[in-house]
């Protein structure tokens, strides 16, 4: 299987590319985010604790988001990969996904980290608040998010980049150039 994680710091395009990925290469898409999203619109007991993290701009508990993510796992051998999205965000999650596929005898096959300077992050999130009505996307909460990505996410770019997985895609451009990087990547790895 073809197990790739889309790396990145909140607004750097990963949903953007996930979609498109997907498409190209028959991919399982799992987003947290929209996991998280469709819980929240469902206003299921998930969702309103998750909002409760979301909102403020702080990460779920890793517990609340492995249990969800193994779920989604159940049903996972006779599919060509996954596109994690938005997954891991923390180290003990990124060791945990490596146990979860392990028991399917699957590993993360490759991991592409968008590059985006800050302020076209803040950019991009502040233009998305405006019709996207997500608790998150407002300057405060955007500004949480980001110092939180530094902390919490940045470091699993090191765990990654030990392991030889990690490849670093420019972030800035069209989502056509940029998805374009990102399928040479992948081609360079299945061919
Ligand atoms: P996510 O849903 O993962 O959202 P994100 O980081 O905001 O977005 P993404 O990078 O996918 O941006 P997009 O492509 O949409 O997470 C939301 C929250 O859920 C987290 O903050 C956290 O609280 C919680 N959560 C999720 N997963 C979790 C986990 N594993 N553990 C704990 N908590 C978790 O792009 C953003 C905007 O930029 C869009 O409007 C897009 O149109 C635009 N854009 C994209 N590419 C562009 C380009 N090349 N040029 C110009 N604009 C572009």
């Amino acid at each position: 299987m073809l197990n790739i994680i889309i790396f990145g710091a909140p607004g750097s395009g990963k949903g953007t590319q996930s979609e498109k990925l997907i498409e190209k290469y028959g991919l399982k898409h799992i987003s947290t985010g929209d996991l998280f999203r469709t819980e929240i619109n469902k206003k299921t007991e998930l969702g309103t604790l998750a909002d409760s993290y979301i909102s403020k701009g702080q990460l779920v508990p890793d517990e609340i988001v492995i249990e969800m993510l193994e779920e989604q796992l159940k049903s996972c051998c006779d599919l060509p990969g996954f596109i994690f999205d938005g997954f891991p965000r923390t180290l003990f999650q990124g060791k945990s996904l490596d146990k979860v596929l392990s028991k399917h005898d699957e590993k993360v096959s490759l991991v592409l980290s968008l590059e985006v300077a800050d302020e076209e992050l803040i950019q991009r999130l502040l233009k998305r608040g405006e019709v996207s009505g997500r608790s998150d996307d407002n300057r405060e909460v955007i500004e949480s998010r980001l110092n939180v990505y530094y902390e919490q996410t940045a470091p699993l770019k090191e765990f990654y980049s030990n392991q030889g997985k990690l490849v670093k895609i420019k972030g800035h451009g069209s989502i056509e150039e940029i998805f374009e990087s990102m399928s040479k990547a992948v081609d360079q790895l299945i061919t």
